[in-house]
């Protein structure tokens, strides 16, 4: 009896001994956005916060310029090291990504993309299942605002054009589809032209915006479909002194953006949740981890729709991307 109290007792010490390595044993997660921008870097802010909040490490490797040949040997990089548990990522092409997340996923990695996704994004029903979630913008949803609300700048007609970044990139094409559909449906007076691809490239976007308002004198307005593209399409319109005349809607909230808008020459931002995405990420890792077995397949985080009469109200501006010390 007593030798069975004794070894009872030994059982359940293991037992304990056992669940608190487990517990202790700290989960490790891969970070890998998609380029080096204000959008990601306060998307590292929020997956910083969240790491800090759980006791989880964070491995982060930022791609210094958009696309699979930057974004891909540091994702091989992170499977290679064979200590993650989890890669947050934001995929730089929806379908040529799929090949390299997967072998993460043979390797034991599971994958959460964040701000674009892989296949047609649906998880559930798609051709691309393995991602736990996908958690970012409505970028169709996103066009559509971006162009009513250029559409108004504008007075309903008139020629527009887009600026963006790479062809099948699950953010921006949303986008592009987004405001043309819109435009199509709502305002037939108002023709479309691009979008135009200037690769991430801030001086690309410039100089694409410069040539089409040097061919098209009549261009009513443009649409930025994110920091570099809106950026370089705003600076293009003040290098032309049409400031005000061609009307600038930007995606993100950087402060450039809201800078161009306070001159008068941009007319809406729309600020995307990045701290969100990447915040909510790291903790459906944590969930996931702990068992969860009902995480949303598909997150969608909202926007604020930044215009000059709410820029100044603390409820709104806090959406504008802000990075200490930059
Ligand atoms: O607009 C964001 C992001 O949503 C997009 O996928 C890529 O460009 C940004 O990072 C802005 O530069």
């Amino acid at each position: 009896m007593r030798k069975n109290t004794t070894l009872a007792m030994a059982a359940a010490l293991a037992l304990a001994f056992a669940a608190h390595g487990a517990a202790a044993e700290k989960l490790k997660i891969g970070f890998l956005p998609g380029v080096v921008d204000p959008f990601y870097q306060v998307m590292q802010l929020g997956v910083e916060k969240a790491a800090k909040d759980l006791g989880i490490d964070v491995v982060t490797q930022i791609p210094p310029t958009w696309g699979v040949e930057a974004q891909t040997p540091l994702l091989d990089a992170m499977v290679a090291r064979g200590d993650l548990n989890y890669i947050i990522t934001a995929p730089t092409d929806k379908d040529q990504l799929i090949g390299p997340l997967q072998a993460a996923v043979d390797h034991g990695i599971k994958v959460i993309t964040v701000d674009t996704y892989l296949g047609d994004g649906d998880y559930v029903k798609g051709p691309v299942k393995f991602p736990i979630s996908y958690i970012g913008s409505d970028n169709v949803e996103g066009g559509r605002i971006a162009a009513r609300g250029l559409a108004k700048a504008i007075g309903g007609k008139g020629t527009v054009y887009i600026n963006s970044t790479n062809p099948n990139v699950s953010s921006v094409e949303g986008r592009a589809q987004g405001f043309k559909e819109l435009m199509a449906k709502e305002f037939p007076d108002i023709k479309v032209l691009g979008p135009d691809f200037n690769l991430d490239d801030e001086n690309k976007a410039v100089q694409q915006t410069a040539a089409i308002l040097a061919r098209e004198p009549n261009l009513a307005g443009v649409f930025g479909t994110n920091v570099f593209s809106a950026g370089g399409a705003g600076t293009a319109v003040v290098n032309a002194g049409l400031g005000g005349h061609v009307q600038v809607v930007a995606y993100d909230a950087t402060k450039q953006a809201i800078e161009l808008m306070n001159k008068g020459v941009v007319s809406l931002v729309l600020a995307q949740k990045p701290f969100d995405m990447g915040y909510m990420a790291v903790m459906f890792a944590a969930a996931d981890a702990a068992g969860v077995t009902s995480l949303p397949r598909r997150v969608e985080t909202g926007f604020a729709i930044i215009d000059k009469d709410n820029v100044k109200d603390p409820a709104v501006a806090r959406f504008i991307y802000q990075v200490p010390g930059k």
